[in-house]
């Protein structure tokens, strides 16, 4: 049996209690590998690594170079895509095509990004009379990045080059259940990296791993994505020690779709927007409001697409749109949003329940297929806390008013999707969102350089060109009296 050990000073070693625990392919239920346990004792060695590199030769090292190693960082993945893959889509259960174009290439995008736009920031200098300020900016230290399951390589390294790129050294504990691709990353960094610039304690977050690495008096700052509850305990365990904090959390993203949108482009997009990844991204629009003279048409066509093109089935099958969910237990919760709506009275128009049909080897995986709710009010446990499944709700509305006091009654602040020809409505709409990120006729567009994050319960902080180099580092002012 395979096994995924730490990467601690540039070496991969096992936990010193001996404990593993086990590593499940969702998509089959079998154990995978097994993976050794970190804890305090593990964490403690790795800071200690990262400490003592930011005074040997990382730390010494021209700016130049260290981006040139970053950029090895990118090839390394580039060269090694289909295992890195392979590994993503047995761990996570998300589709093969999704790992191979999207997820790993931005891996290695992440490094490629930071290492050439970090190299051309300035930073800023006031002329006052009698005196110049200038200011510097220099590493914050030692980085805790604790990442989520869903896009295993895509978030953590969207993490670990912004915060390598500014020469910081980093201690990552990634998702118990999604470890391999960065043992792969470890792997790949263990011949291009000094020792002890990158390290990776495996375990679990509560009273594990993760809570040694944000209470740990010597880690500078913690940047987490995951849950809003993770991040509440978080920002209390890290409050001892005032560590700098970034957080990308959860979401309960509406989708705008106003009668004048171009409902072909719309339907295409809201296929990707509420089921890519089944639906496990933090940025899907899982409340869909339709202005009310679209409402039936948006529904007919929305469910004929589900219906003619959503293969549910093995992920490692290019043909497969629809892996499976990150877990038993994740689907055993998804499917207590599913008993809710039913006891809210509501519509489901697809799904509900696993797909028919699948193979004899995926009768333990967790799957769920495409789910389309309606009729449910506003107050419905399923319109008002993340599912983070392939589950979307549809809601009929009359006036712009209306349907933006809906879509900002949430907590959550992520993101928003505007569907409209009207450019000075999608302008005035977008502005009045409380979300980070509005995207108008269009969905997960990204620009590395810009600025990513959520507001209200979403998170803390902006990542993304230089909003990471803010976090990333602590910015100096010298001021000359002349
Ligand atoms: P999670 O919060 O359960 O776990 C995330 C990480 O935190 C894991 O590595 C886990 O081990 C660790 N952790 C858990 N408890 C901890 C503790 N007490 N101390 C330190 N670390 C701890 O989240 P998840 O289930 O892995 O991911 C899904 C969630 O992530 C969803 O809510 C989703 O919206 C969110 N997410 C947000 C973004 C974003 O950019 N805003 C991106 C992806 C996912
Ligand atoms: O594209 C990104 O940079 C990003 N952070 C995506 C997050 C996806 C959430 O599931």
């Amino acid at each position: 049996m395979k096994e995924i050990k730490h990467f601690i000073n540039g070496e991969f070693v096992g936990s010193a209690s001996g404990r593993m625990f086990d590593d499940i392919n969702p998509a089959t239920g079998q154990v995978i590998a097994r993976v050794h346990e970190g804890g305090k004792a593990e964490i403690d060695l790795a800071v200690a690594a990262a400490r003592a590199a930011l005074t040997g030769p990382w730390g010494k090292m021209p700016m130049a170079e260290r981006m040139d190693l970053l950029m090895k960082l990118a090839h390394g993945i580039q060269a090694r895509a289909a295992e890195f893959a392979q590994a993503e889509v047995a761990d996570n259960g998300m589709p093969i095509t999704l790992a191979s174009h999207v997820n790993i290439p931005r891996g290695s995008a992440n490094f490629i990004q930071f290492a050439e736009h970090f190299k051309y920031v300035a930073t800023e200098c006031w002329e006052m009379e009698g005196a110049l300020n200038y200011a510097l900016r220099r590493p914050l230290g030692v980085v805790g990045i604790i990442s989520p399951w869903n896009f295993p390589l895509l978030l953590t390294t969207w993490k670990v080059a912004p915060a390598l790129a500014s020469g910081n050294t980093v201690v990552i504990k990634p998702s118990e259940e999604t470890p391999a691709t960065t043992a792969l990353l470890a792997d790949v960094a263990r011949s291009i990296l000094p020792p002890g610039v990158l390290n990776v304690v495996n375990g679990f977050g509560g009273d594990s791993a993760g809570s040694a690495l944000t209470e740990h008096p010597d880690v500078d700052g913690i940047t987490f994505t995951g849950e809003t509850t993770t991040g509440q305990i978080i920002m209390r365990a890290a409050a001892g020690s005032l560590k700098k904090l970034s957080f990308e959390l959860g979401g309960k993203n509406p989708n705008l779709i106003f009668a004048d949108a171009d409902l072909d482009a719309c339907i295409e997009t809201t296929m990707r927007s509420s089921f890519a990844n089944q639906g496990e991204v933090c940025l899907c629009g899982s409340r869909i409001y339709v202005e009310r003279p679209l409402y039936q048409a948006f529904l007919d066509k929305l469910v004929e697409r589900i219906r003619t093109t959503v293969k549910v089935g093995d992920p490692t099958d290019p043909t497969t749109t629809l892996g499976a969910l990150i877990s038993r237990e994740h689907l055993a919760r998804v499917q207590t949003f599913l008993d809710s709506a039913k006891a809210d009275g509501a519509t489901f128009l697809t799904g509900g329940e696993r797909p028919a049909g699948l193979p004899a080897h995926l009768a333990d995986g967790a799957f769920l297929a495409p789910t389309v709710i309606t009729g449910l009010g506003r107050d419905c446990k399923a319109q008002r806390q993340e599912i983070f499944g392939p589950v979307v709700t549809v809601t009929p509305f009359d006036t712009e008013e209306e349907v933006l006091e809906l879509a900002n009654d949430t907590n959550y602040g992520l993101s928003a999707t505007v569907w409209s020809r009207d450019l000075a409505r999608a302008h005035r709409v977008a502005a009045q969102l409380e979300a980070g990120i509005v995207w108008v006729n269009t969905w997960f567009l990204r620009d590395l350089r810009s600025a990513f994050g959520g507001m209200k319960y979403s998170g803390i902080g902006r990542e993304g060109g230089v909003h990471s180099l803010e976090f990333y580092t602590e910015l100096k002012n010298i001021c000359i009296k002349l």
